[in-house]
């Protein structure tokens, strides 16, 4: 039996605690996977964002974001009552975080500026203290040679512009073009990677329809004015970074999930059509330029009602890559009575692969098949995977955590993305998420998606057994 096979079965066996680390890190040496098989211009880092590791959620001038207000006010929406006030505390130890990420030989560090610490009063007044902590950040990064890529909005808008409506509010596009220019224009001569948006397929719905993430509504109507305001932002905040940094590569983030149908019956086809068109493209396409996709979705036609004059082309942007966020799959049925969808997700347990800490079925070839859709958009020029991973129960015995199953799941997709791209997919960068366990949003610290072990009692880091991987990858170009 070859060592690889023997880390499959005693994966599959969960028998990941008993693998001893040295086995682990000679298993990386002898994997198929070199990274010098993705090109020289591959782009490799770990992801993060503001408020799932910063904590700090009150010092130095910052004012409350909608998850800060979230996990304090309403406290039962949040699976262990915890709050990201402390987190990984990132914000007094960025500089030993970073030189982490230098001995992991860790080349890009995606990580999203809190624009609550930037200008507290949404817009308007800006905190010199919250520029500067920012500035402290890229300057170690810099220096550590780990290349910085911000993204500017991950889900932590100002609590007073959510007094205001917040992104049902068609002034959030100006609020959020006031924010963009001040940071484009602070670190745009020393951070080129820019992404607008993380993922608008899920902060919108998940806070503003379903109301299981800050802010919290269940309301069509301010879901779908968000929608369209959101889309808008993106080639605004496109256009300001454009305009404020030189030689700036600029994304946005998109989740997306491969969709199949339970079965060929038409009905449950045409339910995995209105499922992918709603979960993959109802932000991507009109960002793409391609218009809401109404033809699959009938319900977009609520969305377009909010369209003014001239929206259709200020939507669109010329983005230099997007990225790709992928974890899982989707396995639909129709079910009429669900609202906007009519579609009903087969349970992820029910399909016989196996399940993260999240519920979520692990299936490699997905991110395969999104690959080569994304790839067929003429209008996306690259493709970077900015998130990739899995949580998986981890435990530290003997100062070492033996994550088997994430180290596996972390090979196992990028043996697909290697796939695409020697089938000629543009894809050019790949983002671990996450660096570090961090605050998993309504979830709480539960979930575990670092390749570093993060205790939260003492803040003491532990690389994991795929972050002593990843870093074995990353030297052996
Ligand atoms: C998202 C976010 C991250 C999550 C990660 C795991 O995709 O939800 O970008 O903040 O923590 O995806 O759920």
């Amino acid at each position: 039996m070859t060592r690889e096979e023997w880390l499959r079965i005693s994966a599959a066996l969960s028998l990941g605690g008993l693998l001893p680390n040295n086995l682990l890190a000679e298993l990386a040496t002898s994997s198929e996977l070199h990274r010098s098989d993705f090109g020289k211009d591959f782009v490799w880092g770990t992801a993060t964002a503001a408020y799932q590791i910063e904590g700090a959620w009150n010092l130095d001038g910052k004012s409350e974001s909608i998850w800060d207000h979230f996990t304090h006010h309403r406290k039962a929406k949040i699976k262990t009552r915890e709050n990201g006030d402390v987190a990984c505390d990132f914000y007094h130890r960025y500089e030993s975080d970073i030189e982490l990420m230098r001995q992991m030989n860790i080349p890009a560090f995606r990580f999203s500026l809190a624009w609550t610490r930037i200008l507290p009063d949404g817009t308007g007044k800006v905190n010199q203290k919250g520029i500067d902590f920012y500035h402290r950040v890229i300057d170690k990064c810099l220096k550590e040679n780990v290349a910085p890529w911000i993204t500017c909005y991950h889900w932590d808008l100002p609590q007073i512009l959510e007094d205001k409506g917040g992104w049902a509010n068609r002034d959030s596009i100006r609020w959020f073009e006031e924010y963009v220019d001040v940071i484009a224009k602070a670190y745009g001569d020393k951070v080129k990677n820019w992404m607008v948006f993380n993922e608008p397929m899920a902060f919108v719905p998940l806070g503003y329809l379903i109301g299981v993430h800050a802010p919290g509504h269940i309301n069509f109507s301010k879901f779908y004015k968000a929608v369209h305001n959101v889309v808008m932002c993106h080639g605004a905040g496109g256009r300001i970074i454009r305009n404020n940094v030189k030689g700036a590569n600029i994304g946005t983030t998109f989740s997306c999930s491969h969709v199949d149908a339970k079965n060929d019956k038409p009905a449950n086809t045409r339910a995995a059509a209105r499922a992918d068109a709603f979960i993959n493209r109802l932000f991507l396409d009109p960002v793409m330029g391609l218009g809401y996709p109404k033809a699959d979705l009938p319900a977009c036609k609520h969305i377009e009602k909010h369209m003014q004059p001239g929206d259709e082309q200020l939507m669109a942007f010329d983005f230099d890559f997007v990225g790709l966020q992928n974890y899982s799959r989707m396995v639909v049925k129709k079910l009429a009575l669900i609202p906007i969808i009519h579609v009903v997700n087969v349970p992820p347990k029910k399909l016989g692969h196996d399940i993260t800490d999240m519920g979520w079925e692990v299936y490699p070839e997905g991110i395969y098949h999104l690959l080569k859709k994304y790839n067929s958009y003429k209008n996306i020029r690259k493709i970077i995977v900015t998130e990739n991973g899995a949580a998986f129960p981890d435990e530290v015995v003997n100062g070492e955590v033996n994550d088997v199953k994430r180290l596996q799941f972390i090979k196992d997709y990028l043996a697909q993305v290697l796939r695409a791209k020697r089938e000629g997919v543009k894809v050019d960068g790949y983002f671990i998420w996450s660096f570090m366990d961090n605050f998993e949003w309504a979830e709480g610290y539960r979930p575990r998606f670092g390749i570093v072990h993060t205790d939260f009692a003492t803040q003491k880091r532990t690389i994991k057994a795929s972050g002593k991987w990843f870093s074995e990858f990353l030297k052996n170009q």
